[in-house]
C-alpha cells in the first residue's frame, strides 16, 4: 500500500495570446491551480484546477480552490490509500459538498498517480481509451470581426483548427448576428461556426437570435439563456431552429439527467472540472449518450494539465459527434511542460506514456507562480 504523504498548490499566472472575450469577462491572463500530490512510494501525481474570470463564471475560484485543498481536502486525504483514487474520492465526497473544481483536481492528481504506479494511462483506469486523438475547435473572441476572421484563416493555414466557436452575448443581437455572418461568408464550408452565448440572452431574444443565426449558416448554439432555465431551454430545442448545446447547466450527472430527461439540450458540452471530477464527467457523457443527446469535449480554458486530464476522459466517450475545444494551452504564451502537448492536423493527440504521460517543467512553474510560499500538510511517520 502507498499513502497519501502530502498535497502541494501553486498558483500559476500565465498572460494570453491576446484578451479573450466573453459574455460575462475579458481575460488577460489564465490562473492555474495546480496540484503535486505526493505518494509514500515516491510517485508524484499532478492535478490542475482552472475557472474563467476569477468568480464570472462559476462559484469557485483559483484562489477558492488553493484555500479548500489547503484547509480541508489535505488533511482529510492525508494518510488515505493513494492506490485506491475512488475510496480517496469518497473520502472527499462524504466530507466535503460541492467544490466541483477542487475535486477534479485531486481526482486527476490520484488517477495520475496510480497510472504511474501500475503503468498505463489515465484513460486506461477509466475504462480504456477509443481513439487516439481528439478534433479540437479554436474559438475566435478577440472582440473585432476582421481580426477573427484572420485568425481563423491562419488557423485553418496551420491545419490546427476547422471548426471555431464565436463567443457573443455581448453586444445587441443584430450586431452579434453580423458578426457571426461575416465570418461565416469568408470562411464557408471550409469551417464549422458556432456560437456561445454564455447564458447572456432571455427567451424572446434567444428565439429571435436563434432564428437570425440559422439564417447565416451558423451550425449550433451554446447555453443561450440562464442555466437554471431548463424548460426554456427545452423549449428553444423544440423549435428546431438550429442544435442547442447545454455548458454551464451540467454540473455533473444529477443536472444532465434532468436536462435529458427535459429534452432541454441536443448536445452536451462536457467540462471535467464543472461535472466534478474525471468519473462524474464519464457519467455525464454516457447520460447524454444514452438519452440520444449528442457530446461535445467542453473547457474551462485549462492550461496543459487540465486538458490532458480532460483528453483521456473524452477519448472513453462512446462517440463524439461534436468533437472537443481543448485548446487552452494554446491560447496562453507559455507553457508549463517539458514537452508541449502535441496539436496538429485539427486535433490533439493522446500521450502514451502512463497516467497523465506528461512532465512539468518546474523552472517554468517557478518563473510564474503567484507566490513562493508553497501550502503543504505532511502526515507525520506516513
Ligand atoms: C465556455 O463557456 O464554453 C470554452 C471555450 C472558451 O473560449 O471559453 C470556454 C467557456
Ligand atoms: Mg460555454
Amino acid at each position: 500500500m502507498a499513502k497519501i504523504t502530502r498535497i502541494e498548490t501553486i498558483l500559476v499566472d500565465l498572460p494570453t495570446i491576446r484578451p479573450h472575450v466573453l459574455a460575462m469577462a475579458t481575460m488577460h491572463r489564465q490562473t492555474l491551480c495546480l496540484l503535486r500530490l505526493h505518494c509514500s512510494d515516491g510517485i508524484v501525481g499532478l492535478g490542475e484546477a482552472t475557472t474563467i474570470g476569477g468568480l464570472a463564471y462559476g462559484p469557485e475560484s483559483p484562489e477558492t480552490i488553493k484555500t479548500a485543498i489547503d484547509t480541508y481536502f489535505a488533511p482529510l486525504l492525508a494518510g488515505a490509500d493513494a492506490t485506491r483514487p475512488a475510496a480517496a474520492m469518497a473520502l472527499l465526497d462524504r466530507h466535503v459538498v460541492g467544490n466541483h473544481f477542487a475535486k477534479c483536481a485531486v481526482e486527476t492528481a490520484l488517477l495520475d498517480a496510480q497510472g504511474q504506479r501500475v503503468g498505463v494511462p489515465v484513460s486506461e483506469l477509466l475504462g480504456g481509451r477509443r481513439v487516439e486523438s481528439l478534433p479540437v475547435l479554436w474559438t475566435l473572441a478577440s472582440g473585432d470581426t476582421a481580426r477573427d476572421i484572420a485568425e481563423a484563416e491562419e488557423m485553418i493555414d496551420l491545419r490546427r483548427h476547422r471548426a471555431f466557436k464565436l463567443k457573443i452575448g455581448k453586444r445587441d443581437v443584430r450586431e452579434d448576428v453580423a458578426h457571426v455572418g461575416a465570418i461565416k461568408a469568408a470562411l464557408g464550408d471550409r469551417a464549422s461556426v458556432r456560437v456561445d452565448v454564455n447564458m447572456a440572452w432571455d427567451e424572446p431574444t434567444a428565439r429571435r437570435g436563434m432564428a437570425m443565426l440559422a439564417d447565416v449558416g451558423c451550425d449550433l448554439i451554446e447555453q443561450p439563456i440562464i442555466r437554471h432555465n431548463r424548460e426554456g431551454m427545452a423549449r428553444l430545442v423544440a423549435l428546431g431552429l438550429l442544435p442547442v448545446m447545454a455548458d454551464e447547466a451540467l454540473t455533473g450527472p444529477t443536472t444532465a439527467m434532468d436536462y435529458a430527461r427535459a429534452g432541454a439540450a441536443d448536445v452536451f458540452a462536457v467540462k471535467i472540472e464543472q461535472s466534478g471530477g474525471l468519473n462524474a464527467a464519464r457519467a455525464v457523457a454516457e447520460i447524454g449518450a444514452a438519452s440520444g443527446v449528442g457530446l461535445y469535449g467542453g473547457t474551462m480554458l485549462e492550461g496543459s494539465i487540465g486538458t490532458i486530464a480532460s483528453a483521456h476522459v473524452f477519448a472513453t466517450f462512446p462517440s463524439l459527434a461534436w468533437g472537443t475545444e481543448l485548446f487552452g494551452p494554446l491560447l496562453l504564451t507559455q507553457d508549463i511542460l517539458e514537452q508541449p502537448l502535441a496539436y496538429g492536423d485539427f486535433a490533439l493527440a493522446l500521450p502514451q506514456g502512463p497516467g497523465l504521460g506528461i512532465t512539468l517543467d518546474e523552472d517554468r512553474v517557478e518563473r510564474f507562480r503567484r507566490d513562493r510560499t508553497i501550502t503543504q500538510h505532511s502526515l507525520q511517520g506516513a
